[in-house]
């Protein structure tokens, strides 16, 4: 069944698919470790093509299957579904993308070997294409306990199988972030690199390293609430910019497509913010809109939870309703209770984002000032390189329903993206005007979450026209 539609499984059979394999097999070595028997996990790209996830937790179990009378290792790696803790509903907390197990890793491997020290044992398996090739074999003594699986990618499933140190990188980063205490450490032998990662402070680091490059406006606030079976986590940390950054996990899954987290949360912070300012005197009687309040918002919101649905193009997109209003009332009260007990900063942030408005008007204004061609340039870095594409396209799309010519040359998939819009080309100067502002303002919309524009609207004043850069 996976090698017939591996997509139905791991997402695609691209360069992604490829590098969920070994999402996967770390998975269940970080929910080995979040159980509290595991500490570090060992991530090797070999030079003969293969990666090794090794990992000193207790060990996949060995001995036969009451019914299935084989090996319980071999029924995790050859069977589906197969129970215990490979059952989503009784354990889950890390859990893929598609929470799908090693067997479908098998399936989907030229060649697997896994490798268990249990019991002072060490013993060995070995299979090909999700079949049984070697019985299970005690092969040593061992010192020690864990599991260490290697595997080739199936050249005639995936189109490509050469693993990137910079994507694998990137993951782990995050798994780190996200589940603070574990250690992962990533070695490339073909390109010699290598590296670990770790963090003590969780998503408080997280959202420190994410503003490395800026300057903040305070220290991160961090809060985390448990409401019946779910945990909700978040750290905020405004900079001096005016981007947005949003980064919604569920059950450390980056939903990159949002949701309705990241919905409850963008509720709640527009409220939270308009009530203080308004108690506070900060503002007459207008209100700020969600996009003046995110203006150099930096948030990382982690929500582990049971059964979440995942929706959108590439399931990154938390489907669960009842999660809107649980985001929103935990943020609500934890960030009005801090705004409370921290009034310098809740004025800081306050001041910051009403000052915003008067900034755009300004930037209109020496824009209609202006009548040359707007150049465009965008540099796309990747954060995450599979919404590079999309992002990109996104953009040419608003410039084209605003009846903007794009001269290109617009080469995809890319990280850097260069186009030029011809001014003379809008046939109303008011929709020339919307579509500036919009490329602008709107870009974070589109980009959303994984967005991070570097030169801010204030760049508009170059004559010349404009240079943006976006890491995502
Ligand atoms: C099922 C039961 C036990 C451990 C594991 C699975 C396990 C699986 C993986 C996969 C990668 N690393 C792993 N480490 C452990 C517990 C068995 C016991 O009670 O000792």
């Amino acid at each position: 069944g996976v090698r017939k539609r591996p997509s139905m499984y791991i997402g695609s059979t691209g360069k992604d698919g490829l590098h969920h394999l070994v999402y996967e097999v770390v998975d269940n070595s970080v929910d080995e470790a979040l159980a509290g028997f595991c500490k570090k996990i060992k991530v090797t790209i070999n030079k003969n093509g293969s990666v090794t996830v090794e990992d000193d937790g207790r060990g996949i179990p060995v001995e036969p299957h009451p019914v299935l009378k084989i090996p319980a290792v071999e029924v995790a790696l050859t069977k589906l579904h197969a129970g215990g803790k490979f059952d989503k509903k009784t354990y889950l907390i890390s859990g893929g993308l598609h929470g799908v197990g090693v067997s479908v890793v098998n399936a989907l491997s030229e060649k697997l070997v896994v490798e268990v020290k249990r019991d002072g044992k060490v013993y060995v398996q070995e299979y090909s294409k999700g079949i049984t090739k070697t019985k299970l074999k005690e092969i040593g003594k061992a010192e020690g306990t864990g599991t260490t699986i290697t595997f080739w990618p199936d050249e005639e499933i995936f189109s490509t199988t050469i693993f990137d140190y910079k994507v694998l990188e990137t993951r782990f980063r995050e798994l780190v972030f996200l589940n603070p205490g574990l250690k992962i450490f990533l070695i490339d032998e073909e390109k010699d690199k290598k590296e670990e990662f770790y963090s003590a402070g969780g998503l408080i680091e997280f959202v420190k390293w994410l503003n490395r490059t800026k300057e903040a406006l305070h220290k991160p606030i961090y809060f985390k609430k448990e409401v019946d079976h779910s945990v909700i986590e978040a750290a905020i940390q405004y900079n001096t910019t005016y981007q947005e950054n949003i980064f919604g996990f569920v059950n450390t899954i980056n939903t990159v497509e949002g949701g309705t987290h990241v919905s409850g949360f963008k509720t709640a912070l527009t409220r939270v913010i308009n009530d203080y300012a308004k108690n506070k005197n900060l503002l007459k009687n207008e209100s700020l809109m969600g996009d003046d309040v995110r203006e150099g918002l930096t948030v990382v919101l982690s929500l582990k939870m049971q059964e979440p649905q995942f929706e959108g193009q590439t399931k990154t997109k938390l489907g669960n309703s009842e999660m809107k209003g649980f985001v929103d009332s935990a943020v609500t009260q934890a960030l009005a209770e801090f705004f409370e007990e921290n009034p310098a900063v809740a004025k800081k942030i306050t001041s910051k984002v009403a000052a915003k408005k008067k900034v755009v008007k300004k930037d209109v204004e020496k824009l209609e000032a202006q009548d040359t061609k707007l150049k465009l340039r965008i540099k796309l870095k990747a954060y995450d390189h599979k919404i590079i594409d999309n992002s990109a396209r996104q953009i040419i799309d608003i410039a084209n329903r605003y009846g903007a010519e794009v001269l290109g040359p617009v080469p995809l998939p890319t990280e850097i993206l260069k186009y030029t819009v011809n001014r003379s080309s809008f046939v109303h100067k008011n929709a020339r005007e919307q579509f500036e502002m919009r490329v602008h303002k709107r870009l974070i919309d589109i980009l959303n979450p994984n967005q991070e524009i570097i030169e801010s609207l204030r760049d508009l004043n170059l004559p010349s026209g404009v240079d943006i850069t976006i890491k995502i």
